[in-house]
């Protein structure tokens, strides 16, 4: 497999970057001559997570946010064959020129690099390819997980086994909600993966505070839990999932949660494997009248908040 590689397109689309052709100094960061520490992103979540409209801006913010904590925004995605971690907005803009950019996970990663396809990598993919190219630290939405009635709809996720074998801190709110998040989170204690609660003692069920389980250990001081990760990451060579809840302005009460769920799943009878996640998203933003997908945009910048804060937090113990 080729070895991903940072990749600036000339000409670069992204708002970010057209603005601030060399970033400005960011205020507690890493000084200028030292190179920035990576927060990993995920391009699932801007192509099939988010309607398309969406995507270009939710990533200028996101990097926007990373870049004003002092870190660096890696978008990992696949592009006519080439895995990229780190890709320019330009990249994204040629991405999204496409109708049909498939989900990648850690199955399909390697034959969508010999077929020379486009993929937007799933959280499964994009920590294999983050991690080859020594980013430690990835921020995204939700994790994929055990489906609910799993006999009628089966499907779990690749995120699962990823966690357990490749070293990235995964930094999410927990599973999706519409999944089963107690099956998933004992899925991840079979499969040995730490669930730190990052402020909270609660796993989340990512627009729901509360997924009904809890977590290994809970963590308040960003420092702690870098000192904590950097042992872990480097000691297991495995991943660790770092849940932090939706801000508690944007979390939806989990009674109205379920009534948006039931008319979602009777939307959407025949969505199944791959396409069930990205069908049910849909389905959820429209029957919410847009709240669901206002929960989620703001989970996901406050994630990336917090991958920002650990990604520097582990550079400065020299990671
Ligand atoms: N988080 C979001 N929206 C998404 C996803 C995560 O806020 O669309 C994506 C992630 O890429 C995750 C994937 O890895 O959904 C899970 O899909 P599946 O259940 O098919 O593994
Ligand atoms: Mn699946």
């Amino acid at each position: 497999m080729p070895t991903p590689t940072p990749h600036r397109a000339p000409g670069s689309l992204d708002p970010q970057e057209d603005e601030h052709p060399s970033p400005p100094q960011p205020t507690g960061g890493a000084p200028a001559d030292r190179p920035r520490p990576r927060l990993a992103l995920e391009t699932t979540l801007l192509l099939h997570g988010v309607p398309r409209h969406e995507a270009l801006a939710l990533h200028a913010r996101l990097a926007a946010e990373i870049s004003a904590r002092g870190a660096e925004p890696a978008l990992v995605g696949v592009l006519a064959g080439r895995p990229i971690v780190g890709m320019s907005g330009g990249d994204l803009a040629a991405l999204l020129a496409h109708d049909h950019v498939p989900k990648v996970n850690t199955a399909t990663l390697g034959l969508t690099l010999h077929r020379r396809g486009h993929g937007a990598t799933t959280v499964s993919a994009t920590a294999e390819l983050a991690a080859r190219a020594g980013v430690r630290v990835f921020a995204t939405g939700g994790i994929g997980g055990v489906h609910r009635e799993l006999s009628q709809r089966p499907d779990i996720s690749a995120d699962l086994a990823a966690l357990a074998r490749f070293p990235v801190a995964v930094v999410a709110s927990g599973c999706k909600s519409f999944l089963d998040p107690p099956a998933t989170r004992e899925l991840l204690e079979s499969l040995g993966v730490p669930v730190i609660g990052y402020r909270t003692d609660r796993f989340p069920a990512f627009y729901c505070a509360d997924g009904h389980a809890g977590v290994d250990a809970r963590f308040d001081d960003p420092a702690d839990l870098a000192h904590y990760l950097d042992a872990e990451l480097s000691r297991t060579r495995r991943g660790v999932l770092v849940c932090v809840p939706p801000p508690a302005d944007s979390a939806i009460d989990p009674a109205r949660f379920e009534g948006w769920l039931t008319q979602a799943r009777d939307q959407t009878p025949h969505a199944s494997g791959r396409d069930l996640t990205p069908a049910i998203l849909q389905a959820l933003h429209r029957v919410s009248g847009g709240a669901t997908l206002r929960t989620n945009l703001d989970l996901a910048l406050n994630n990336a908040r917090v991958g920002a804060d650990l990604a520097v937090a582990l550079a400065r113990r020299g990671a």
